[in-house]
């Protein structure tokens, strides 16, 4: 719509529509087979993986973008057709890494963390009490906290699974993609997506940084413009589109197989 608008030459409508993270795409290939989830980035499908940056401030007591000494972070995602998993891997370059509280409802938006947020639908709208779309805050533990329903933050990490590195700076996470969930206890009432080549969802991605002091998010750096409501508006996400693995980058197998053959 919004392009439409432009080539009509609709200017006022077009330049009030072009904040936000709709025209933002990241291409996800298949990975032939799914990572393993160890923090160690040694797959041969991130070595194909489109690399992209998280480049805009959303928030945080740091009234500038942080330094690349402070924070600075990467993504790649890929997706796997027989497990219906997103992949993501995220490196951080961060001075330092904090966790201050063993309760993982605590201060959550606030510890160094990755923060994705997906709408399997791709409906767009507010999700920020309801499940029409997930700001997964994934812990240094493997936790993904988001607000349920019931306006409280919930732990929703059968939905999530990280494999972290030793010095906490390599995430390598897989989502199940909940079109939908129910909260009620009974899987038989969630629906997780069958995922195909071409489907496309609602997809951002962002990092919180603690530097040290408990309950201050000194930075919150994302991957769109204008995202800092993505956590109460998925129409503030951008789009990742699922598409096939070029056939030659197809590898069946396990990664030990994989790993002791390049050796
Ligand atoms: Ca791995
Ligand atoms: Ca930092
Ligand atoms: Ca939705
Ligand atoms: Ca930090």
């Amino acid at each position: 719509m919004i392009r439409v608008l432009c080539a009509t030459g609709m200017l006022l409508l077009c330049l009030s529509g072009v904040a936000y993270g709709a025209d933002k795409v990241y291409e996800a290939t298949e990975a032939g087979t799914p990572p393993v989830l160890d923090g160690i980035l040694d797959e041969p499908v991130w070595r194909h993986a489109e690399t992209d940056t998280l480049a805009f401030r959303w928030d945080g007591t740091v009234s500038e973008p942080p330094t690349a000494e402070d924070l600075s972070v990467t993504f790649q995602a890929v997706w796997n057709d027989s497990t219906n998993r997103l992949y993501v891997a995220v490196r951080v370059h961060d001075d330092v890494i904090a966790d201050h509280f063993d309760d993982p409802l605590t201060s959550y938006w606030a510890e160094d963390g990755v923060e994705v947020f997906l709408d399997p639908d791709h409906s767009g709208g507010d999700h920020q009490y309801n499940y029409n779309a997930f700001a997964y805050h994934v812990s240094l533990f493997g936790d993904g906290i988001d607000l349920g329903a019931d306006r409280n933050p919930v732990n929703l990490k059968e939905h999530v699974r990280l494999g972290l590195s030793a010095d906490r700076k390599t995430w390598e996470i897989a989502f199940a993609l909940y079109e939908v969930y129910s909260h009620d206890g009974n899987s038989e009432n969630d629906a997780v997506m069958d995922i195909e080549a071409g489907d496309e969802i609602g997809f951002s991605i962002a990092y919180n940084d603690n530097d040290g002091t408990p309950k201050v998010r000194e930075s919150m750096v994302g991957w769109v413009p204008d995202g800092g409501d993505s956590w109460i508006n998925a129409d503030r996400f951008g789009t990742l589109r699922f598409v096939a693995a070029p056939a030659t980058e197809v590898i069946r197998g396990s990664w030990g197989e994989v790993k002791s053959n390049e050796q």
